[in-house]
């Protein structure tokens, strides 16, 4: 029986790679973070094999002790602050736990298996936010990077440490970088679910208005669940190596308000969305579209839900969560 270690385990990726993971057989060990922490009833009701172990990215010796019990075979870091629009606010505590963090788990990994360091499986979450201001279209493993943000400075940080740690250590350590990818389980600070859960209230007449960003901003939009399969697949192979994940296809965010609010019947929805100055970033990223055919030739791997189901399947969970008990 393998065994896999997941920082992050209660995001939403943590949510859906710690589902997969159990489904093959693997014993499945959870990283939480904090005391209390109130994300823990959710993971246990969501899969209540996962073995929780408590550990901090900020803190090594918790990392090494976190390995010794696990003793994972694979280890997937999924655990970082992930909002974009956050980083900005708390950009050295961002740069703490989504880059350095990445130095912590790796340096713990080294030490923890010290008599050969390729034993223990790596998995970086990189993401396409390190493209930022887009240097290429569409973007792939080589190009150039050009984050925009703090959150996407310290995913550079954590992209180059991994690649530097196999490089130096001969580590099998591999970086996903992911596009956007999204589910009913996404949490309500990003803008696809922002939208799903009002898009649903409103059609419920639980509320009238959304207030929004940019709805300009551009991106390559994916299921979760289709993603989580592409970074156990990175593990598998033979050879550690980086891999873009996305679908090729970019749409404004204004397209996924038009699908959601056709979805429950509304055609005329502007009059129920206004923008918000305070939801517009300090710097943006445009247009962000992924060219994903190294891991479709090497990996196998291809996205299976289209963009217009992944919103369907948002809104209609929102409907389902929000309408009145009994209805
Ligand atoms: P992103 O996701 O920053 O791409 O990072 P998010 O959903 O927050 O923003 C997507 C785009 O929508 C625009 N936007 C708004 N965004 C939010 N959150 N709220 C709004 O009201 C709003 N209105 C418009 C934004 O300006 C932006 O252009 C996600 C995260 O999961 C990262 O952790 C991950 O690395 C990348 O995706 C890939």
């Amino acid at each position: 029986m393998k065994r896999a270690l997941i920082t992050g385990v209660t995001g939403q990726d943590g949510m859906y790679l710690s589902r997969l993971l159990l489904s093959k057989g693997y014993e499945v060990y959870g990283l939480v973070r904090g005391q209390n922490n109130p994300k823990l009833d959710v993971i246990k009701a969501w899969a209540p094999e996962v073995k929780i172990v408590t550990g901090d990215l900020l803190d090594q010796s918790s990392l090494l002790r976190a390995l010794n019990e696990a003793q994972p075979d694979e280890v997937y870091n999924l655990g970082a602050i992930s909002f974009v629009a956050y980083s900005w606010e708390n950009a050295q505590l961002t740069s703490q736990v989504t880059g350095l963090g990445v130095l912590n788990i790796l340096e713990a990994i080294r030490l923890y298996a010290h008599d050969d360091p390729s034993k223990v499986r790596f998995y970086q979450a990189s993401s396409s936010e390190m493209f930022g201001r887009v240097q290429e279209v569409p973007q792939r493993e080589t190009t150039l990077l050009w984050p925009r943000s703090p959150y996407g400075v310290a995913k550079v940080y954590g992209h180059y440490m991994t690649i530097n740690y196999r490089e130096s250590y001969g580590m099998h350590a591999s970086s996903g970088i992911l596009f956007n990818h999204e589910s009913p389980l996404r949490g309500p600070e990003f803008v696809t679910r922002k939208i799903s859960k009002a898009v649903a209230r409103i059609a419920l007449g639980l509320q009238d208005q959304v207030s929004l960003g940019n709805l300009d901003a551009k991106r390559d939009w994916g299921f979760a669940g289709d993603y989580v399969e592409a970074m156990w697949l990175m593990l598998q192979q033979d050879e550690a190596s980086d891999y873009v994940v996305s679908t090729g296809e970019t749409h404004p965010v204004r397209e996924y308000l038009d699908i959601a609010f056709n979805h429950v019947g509304i055609s005329d929805w502007e009059k129920h969305v206004y923008q918000d100055p305070q939801f517009f970033r300090p710097a943006e990223v445009d247009l962000l579209i992924g060219d994903s055919a190294k891991a479709q030739d090497k990996l196998g791997w291809k996205p299976k839900v289209s963009f217009k189901e992944l919103v369907e399947m948002m809104v209609d969970a929102d409907l389902e969560r929000e309408k009145p008990a009994g209805a």
